[in-house]
């Protein structure tokens, strides 16, 4: 059984104090490009680029990245698969830029590992930041974002479901134990 542990509004809030805190983190708004991850990083990523908009009248590019597990069948990331970057071309230019990379969950770091792989492969960027809308812990590599919605400890056999309203036609953060 799923139980919702963040609203939509609550979500929305978080989302607006991440683009508080890049545009205080960055000094401004110049030279940014958001990539989203894959479906809901995506959509998140858009979502900063448009309140970015709203408080600074900025237009900053969204670039889409499909980070996939080799084998979809699975929800949990079978530690002998790494990530592999489906997308091998960006439609925007990275080189320079400061990259926020964004993702929905972070949880082993394996994904955001093969994102920094593909992007270092598409130019040069002048930084790379992360920001996740839910950090879930058990991290297996050296990454930690910059920017994060909600801390939620979960238990390894837990998944967190991310509801976006443009994808999923309601907005919440619930979690389930398998
Ligand atoms: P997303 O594409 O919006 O990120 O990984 C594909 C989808 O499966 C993800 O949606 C994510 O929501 C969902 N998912 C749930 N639990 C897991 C998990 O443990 N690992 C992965 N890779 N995806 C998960
Ligand atoms: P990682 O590579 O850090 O283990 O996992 C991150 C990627 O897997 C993210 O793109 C995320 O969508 C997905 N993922 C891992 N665990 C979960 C989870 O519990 N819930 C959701 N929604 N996605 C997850
Ligand atoms: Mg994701």
């Amino acid at each position: 059984m799923a139980h919702e542990i963040v609203d939509g509004s609550s979500m929305q809030r978080a989302l607006t104090r991440i683009t508080y805190e890049i545009i205080e983190q960055n000094k401004g708004v110049e030279n940014l490009v958001f990539v989203g991850i894959k479906t809901r990083g995506i959509y998140l990523a858009k979502r900063l680029a448009k309140r970015l908009d709203q408080l600074e009248n900025v237009d900053v590019p969204v670039a889409a990245l499909d980070v996939s597990l080799y084998r979809d069948d699975r929800h949990v990331p079978d530690n002998h698969v790494e990530p592999t970057v489906r997308t091998k071309q960006l439609d925007v230019n990275i080189t320079d830029k400061h990259v926020i990379l964004v993702d929905d969950v972070l949880f082993t770091g394996r994904t955001v590992r093969a994102a920094l792989d593909a992007l270092m492969d598409m130019g040069r960027p002048k930084r790379i930041s992360l920001a996740v809308l839910v950090d879930r812990g058990h991290r297996e590599l050296p990454i930690r974002p910059d920017f994060v919605g909600k801390n939620i400890p979960t238990a390894a056999d837990e998944t967190v479901h991310v509801a976006v309203e443009e994808y999923d036609g309601h907005e919440d953060i619930t979690i389930e134990r398998n």
